[in-house]
């Protein structure tokens, strides 16, 4: 993220057309952000918040993620500083007080305090948390694995349909008991069916970090694994609709789109990952994504290409899945 003003300086033509539509977006998550029908929470829950550890932090991501509890109830919480945006800049420069930290000959640095609200940290808050969600966010050592098809069944299949995250929040955003306010596009068939909406990594206020998702109807694909020819007309919907989708309320045309899917994912209920060309997103590397483009054309030519193909991905190094491989004398 701390590039993303110098990105801002080189898009800053396509930034402000696309301003008015990233602001309606915004507009309509204020106005629906929350549960369906309802008004998004609010107030001073993180007053309760008791820290136990930092998980991780980054002084050039400039977050920081933290293990506590909520009475009796583990969390985590995220606290991230958001983008400057351009479109702040003359509010920022004339409603900001600035104190001097030190000047020589041509060069001086200043802390700005900015009014309250140009100055808003992103808190995102996971509770209750799992001991799964509270190794996700900790820093740690990964390593790459190889998967065969047998791996796959025999190892992986088995865990994940044991130990795996939730999908509750999936099946809220397909059944309209949650974020219903933030969908940017739906397509309702069943079959080839999706919702695209932002990422809950997405603030929604600058198209430079744009993260949205889509999620499939369909309910029986965990993952890439289970890809085949069959939902070729799925995935080319997905592609094909989302993109223009983007573009429409973005104005973001394909040639600045990053599509992908995990493998692993975190969550085992498929779908698509759409981010702006650029934004160097965790996850968006050789090892982990695999773009939308070539999923599509290896099924064209292998129906069963990701059934049988054996699949690299790195685990960190608590992961129970690494345990498994372990102890199967695969790594
Ligand atoms: P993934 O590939 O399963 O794993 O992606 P990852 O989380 O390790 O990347 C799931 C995506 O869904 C991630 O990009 C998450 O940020 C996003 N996501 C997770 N949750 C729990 C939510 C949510 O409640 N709402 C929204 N809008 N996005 C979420």
């Amino acid at each position: 993220m701390a590039d993303s003003a110098a990105k801002r300086e080189t898009d800053s033509a396509e930034t402000d057309e696309l301003s008015p539509k990233v602001k309606r977006a915004k507009a309509d998550n204020e106005n629906g952000g929350g549960e369906a029908g309802e008004e998004p929470e609010s107030g001073v829950i993180l007053s309760g918040f008791k820290t136990s550890a930092v998980l991780r932090d980054s002084a050039r991501e400039k977050n920081i993620f933290i293990h506590g509890k909520f009475a009796d109830q583990d969390a985590v919480v995220i606290l991230e500083k958001t983008p400057i945006r351009e479109d702040t800049l003359a509010e920022l420069f004339s409603g900001s007080k600035l104190k001097l930290d030190m000047r020589n000959d041509i060069y001086s640095t200043y802390r700005l305090q900015a009014p309250p609200h140009l100055n808003e940290i992103k808190a995102t808050v996971v509770c209750p948390a799992t001991e799964k969600h509270v190794k996700k966010y900790q820093c740690q050592d990964s390593f790459l694995v190889e998967e065969t098809e047998k791996d796959y069944e025999s190892i992986t299949l088995p865990y994940i349909q044991k130990q795996s995250f939730s999908v509750q929040w999936v099946y809220n955003i397909l059944e309209k008991k949650a974020e219903a306010g933030r969908i940017v596009y739906e397509d309702p068939d069943p079959e080839v069916g999706f919702v695209l909406l932002p990422d809950f990594k997405w603030d929604q206020k600058q198209v430079d970090d744009l993260y949205l998702i889509a999620i499939t109807h369909q309910k029986n694909i965990k993952s890439l694994r289970d890809l085949t020819s069959e939902h070729l007309p799925l995935l080319q919907n997905i592609f094909q609709k989302g993109k223009e989708a983007i573009l429409q309320r973005y104005n973001l045309p394909a040639s600045k789109l990053r599509v992908y899917l995990h493998y692993q994912p975190s969550y085992y209920h498929l779908h698509i990952h759409f981010n702006k060309l650029g934004y160097e997103v965790p996850g968006c590397g050789v090892e982990r994504a695999h773009l939308l483009a070539d999923v599509i054309q290896n099924i064209q030519s292998d129906p069963d290409y990701y059934k049988t193909r054996t699949l690299y991905f790195p685990l960190r190094a608590d992961d129970g899945l690494l345990g498994k491989f372990k102890e199967a004398g695969r790594l």
